[in-house]
């Protein structure tokens, strides 16, 4: 294949790359996250930026969206996730799992 064929082929297969992500921001507070559940566009990248208010350490993790990163109180991290098939996924500080857990919703965008 001419190697210009194969470069647009290689830049239709990430039509997400050029986009700015979509970036959500979560506040976890007495180990309770703020919003708990929220949607995104599916098939898109996207940014989720927390801070914390909690008095302890957390750490924000989920297995569905493959994410885990401690974070300190007062500071603010930023995980990246996406792009996700339409459905519900599941996020958590895993060292109050019981108590701090939220979802994200990937929703079809529209035509
Ligand atoms: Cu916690």
């Amino acid at each position: 294949m001419p190697t210009l064929a194969r470069l647009a082929l290689l830049l239709l297969a990430f039509p997400v790359v050029a986009q700015a992500d979509q970036l959500v921001t979560l506040v976890i507070q007495n180990h309770t996250f703020s919003p708990s559940s929220f949607e995104v566009p599916a098939g898109e990248r996207f940014r989720i930026q927390l801070t914390s208010h909690d008095e302890s350490v957390d750490e924000f993790e989920s297995y569905d969206m493959k994410f885990e990163k401690i974070i300190v109180p007062g500071n603010t991290v930023t995980v990246f996730a996406g792009p996700l098939h339409p459905g519900t996924y599941t996020f958590f500080d895993d060292y109050h799992p019981d108590q701090a857990k939220g979802t994200v919703t990937a929703v079809e965008a529209k035509e």
